[in-house]
């Protein structure tokens, strides 16, 4: 049995595929391989193939691989192939050996290919030979250019960098097999922006001059060529674009884009109010814009000032002194521009700062007037004279034209403080009470006026403060009111109450009360404490309830002040009952004590008045009803009693000689036979007790003019005595008439004296059953 060895060669360097053909790189190799140890094996009988295939070829398909061949290979026999892509790609010829290939190979898809070969006995279908695994190698070719990792590079570098500052770096690869020569070496080339930058052979792209200028160009789009089989003129390449952008410096200065700003101001502008922009021009990128401005010359630099607007770098230029057209009309500044951060290092300009010359020109405005101050105070002792000039306020009018002022008050608009129209003089009409009003606040107005042109509105208002000053015209008194008690029983130096006081003056630190009592006092004493109070103490003890339920107190206190006000506050100490621990048992009520105050006593009058009125006037409504009935109460006894009992007016009798004069009675009775002389009658004076409104006289003389028709009319009954009687009383020398008190039947009272009295009396003579004597009857 003989070993097949099957042998795939290794190519020699092949050139050129297109170059060479398949017959004579296989011989070629064929001799080479031949010549370093074909010998040996021949000698072991074993036989050499050569295989190789390149990648690429252009030539017709199948393209021939190599040959298997085998010393025990006859007729009977057959080569078989197994293996990767057996059979599909690489097929063989049974008979003679040969290996070909049914496709165009590409290494960069499949470098190598894993085969066995079999040579078979037909007859048998055993193999003759053990299987041989052997290979098939794709050579390369150059086939593949190197490309770039991107379609677009960008990159970025300062301005006026240094020759050779990197840039970025750029990145070809290339698919061919790197172990062969060149076929995948890449190198780079700039070849468009070459004058600008440089690539280095690892794909590092820096800058090859320093004057790259970002105002001048800002990006530059350079092309770069990578190329493979370098120093061969067969090499593949391709190209990227690399787009490099400049990145700013602060290289160049701003300049005023105007030599002349010319600016309008009004004159009321406002301190801190903007007058103007003056714009300048930074070609910098605006990050690299730091403009600063400042003033030439040392001229009006109190009255102005120019800021930098962060946003667009103007120049705000501003006042910081109120600008007055009176004074001055125009200002002439001049102002230049420069930036502190430049990058001096590559500083391109010439000039270093920008100046600019600005006028402003002042506008008049017709201003509202000025007050000399921004507010007044002023101060006045309080309970000054009026018509006092407490102090005076100034307004001009600003402008040229000075107006004359006015001045009035705005508010509050009291009449207790005026101010002078034409000189602003502050005045009191009335004397001011600090008590009453410690500050006088007011809001006065001045406002231009021009007899030629009336109609003017300018004014303007002030705050005019001023502080009544306190002067000591109030004496002091008692903090509140106080009630204090004391037991009958008690001891001597019982303090019975702590009283202080209080001054409606203004009460300082130093204030400083005194207590003292009035006048020489056996029963109590005061105690002044030296802390503003003082307490009051029983001296003797052993009150006595019975000879004075209060004690009235009165108490000194005086201030300190200048000048000093005393004032005396009476103390009512109520003298109660107490138990044995000293707690008060019984007091008196606290109203009694004082005594009945003046609003009580109006109150009492008014209501007694009023009752008098309502029974005046139920005295005349009732005699008008029992002079219509006449006849009933001629026959009804019991509505008499009625009308008596009704008459709840009973006086004090004889001794309530206010109340009615009981001697007309007792003259009338004496003198039985004679009537009453007109001039003992009570007459008027019956009514003149009671006060009556003045309102009421017609009431009055109305009555009055009944009283005396009746009192004259002898034939008409004496009605009007049911009236009289209703001022008679218990002491009453005829003792009362009233039914109340008298039985209707059991009275041991003589009723005949009735008959006595006169006509007046009939009624009643009759209603007690007498009939009239001729003696008394008229
Ligand atoms: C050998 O194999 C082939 C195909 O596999 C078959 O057709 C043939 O009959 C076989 N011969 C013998 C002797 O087994
Ligand atoms: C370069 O910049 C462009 C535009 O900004 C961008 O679309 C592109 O992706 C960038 N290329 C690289 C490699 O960063
Ligand atoms: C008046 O002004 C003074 C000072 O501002 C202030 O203290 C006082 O309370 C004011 N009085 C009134 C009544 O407004
Ligand atoms: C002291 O009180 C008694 C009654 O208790 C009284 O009679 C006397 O007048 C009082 N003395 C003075 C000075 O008021
Ligand atoms: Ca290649």
């Amino acid at each position: 049995m003989k070993l097949l060895w099957v042998q795939l060669l290794v190519a020699a360097y092949v050139s050129s595929p297109l170059v060479l053909g398949h017959e004579a790189n296989a011989n070629a190799a064929e001799r080479r391989s031949g010549d370093r140890g074909a010998s040996r094996r021949v000698k072991r009988d074993w036989m050499w193939n050569q295989m190789f295939i390149l990648e690429e070829q252009i030539s017709n398909l199948p393209h021939i691989v190599g040959k298997l061949s085998s010393n025990s290979a006859n007729e009977k026999t057959k080569y078989i192939l197994k293996g990767d892509s057996a059979n599909t790609i690489f097929k063989v010829n049974e008979k003679t050996g040969d290996i070909y290939s049914f496709e165009r190979l590409d290494r960069e898809k499949k470098s190598q290919y894993e085969l066995t070969a079999l040579l078979i006995d037909t007859t048998t279908n055993k193999t003759v030979e053990p299987p041989s695994v052997f290979l098939i190698k794709v050579h390369d070719i150059n086939d593949n250019a190197p490309e770039f990792t991107h379609h677009v590079f960008n990159g970025s570098v300062p301005e006026m960098s240094d020759v050779g500052t990197l840039v970025t770096t750029v990145t070809a690869l290339d698919a061919d097999d790197p172990t062969l020569a060149g076929n995948a070496q890449v190198t780079y080339q700039v070849i468009t922006g070459e004058q600008y930058f440089r690539i280095s052979s690892n794909g590092e792209i820096f800058t090859a001059v320093s004057n790259l200028d970002r105002e001048k160009q800002s990006t530059y789009e350079i092309v770069v060529k990578a190329r493979d089989s370098p120093g061969q003129n067969w090499g593949l390449s391709s190209t990227t674009s690399v787009i490099i952008t400049l990145s700013d410096i602060n290289d160049n200065f701003p300049t005023f884009t105007q030599n002349k700003f010319i600016f309008n101001a009004p004159e009321n502008l406002r301190v801190g109010g903007e007058v103007g922009r003056m714009k300048v021009e930074d070609i910098d990128e605006p990050q690299n814009r730091n403009t600063k401005y400042s003033f030439v010359t040392r001229d009006f630099r109190d009255t102005f000032s120019v800021t930098t607007n962060a946003l667009t770098n103007e120049g705000i230029l501003i006042i910081t002194k109120p600008l007055d057209f009176e004074s001055i009309k125009e200002y002439r500044l001049s102002i230049e521009a420069t930036d502190p951060t430049i990058d001096l290092r590559v500083w391109k300009q010439v000039k270093a700062k920008s100046i600019t010359e600005v006028i402003i020109n002042v506008l008049d405005v017709d201003e509202p007037p000025v007050f000399s101050k921004p507010f007044y105070q002023f101060e006045v002792v309080e309970n000054i004279a009026p018509n006092t000039i407490i102090g005076f306020i100034t307004a001009r009018d600003p402008d040229a034209a000075n107006r004359n002022i006015r001045y009035s008050i705005r508010k509050p608009n009291n009449d207790l403080i005026t101010v002078a129209k034409t000189n602003g003089n502050i005045i009191n009409t009335r004397a001011l009470d600090r008590e009453t009003n410690a500050w006088h606040n007011l809001t006065i107005a001045a406002e231009e006026i021009d007899p030629n042109n009336p109609p003017i509105k300018k004014e303007s208002l002030v705050s005019v403060i001023i502080k009544v000053l306190d002067v000591n015209d109030n004496a002091p008194e008692f903090a509140r009111p106080y009630e204090p008690k004391v037991c009958e029983n008690a001891a001597d130096g019982t303090v019975i109450i702590n009283i202080t006081a209080t001054d409606k003056d203004e009460m300082g630190p130093g204030m400083k009360f005194t207590y003292y009592l009035a006048k020489k006092e056996n029963n109590f004493t005061v105690q002044d404490n030296h802390d503003n109070t003082a307490n009051i103490l029983v001296k003797h003890g052993q009150f006595n309830r019975d000879v004075a339920k209060v004690h009235y107190l009165p108490i000194v206190i005086s201030d300190n002040g200048s000048p000093e006000q005393i004032g005396t506050s009476t103390l009512t100490i109520a003298v109660c009952k107490c138990d044995e621990n000293g707690k008060f048992t019984f007091c008196e009520e606290a109203a009694h004590r004082v005594g009945v105050a003046v609003p009580t006593l109006v109150v009492v009058f008014i209501s007694l008045l009023l009752i008098i009125l309502v029974v005046t006037l139920l005295i005349i409504v009732k005699r008008r009803q029992r002079k219509k009935n006449i006849n009933i109460l001629g026959k009804n006894v019991a509505e008499i009693h009625e009308q008596l009992v009704t008459y709840d007016e009973e006086g004090g009798g004889e001794m309530d000689t206010t109340s009615y004069d009981v001697s007309v009675l007792n003259s009338v009775r004496r003198n039985v036979a004679a009537r009453p002389k007109h001039e003992a009658e009570p007459g008027p004076c019956l009514y003149a007790q009671v006060k009556k409104p003045s309102r009421n006289g017609e009431m009055a003389f109305m009555i009055e003019v009944k009283k005396d028709e009746a009192d004259n009319d002898g034939d008409g009954l004496p009605y009007d005595t049911l009236h009289i009687f209703g001022y008679e009383g218990s002491e009453s020398i005829v003792e009362s008439l009233s039914s109340l008190e008298s039985g209707s039947s059991d009275s041991d009272i003589d009723y005949d004296v009735l008959n006595d009295w006169g006509p007046r009396f009939k009624m009643l003579a009759n209603l007690y059953g007498l009939e009239p004597t001729e003696e008394s009857a008229y």
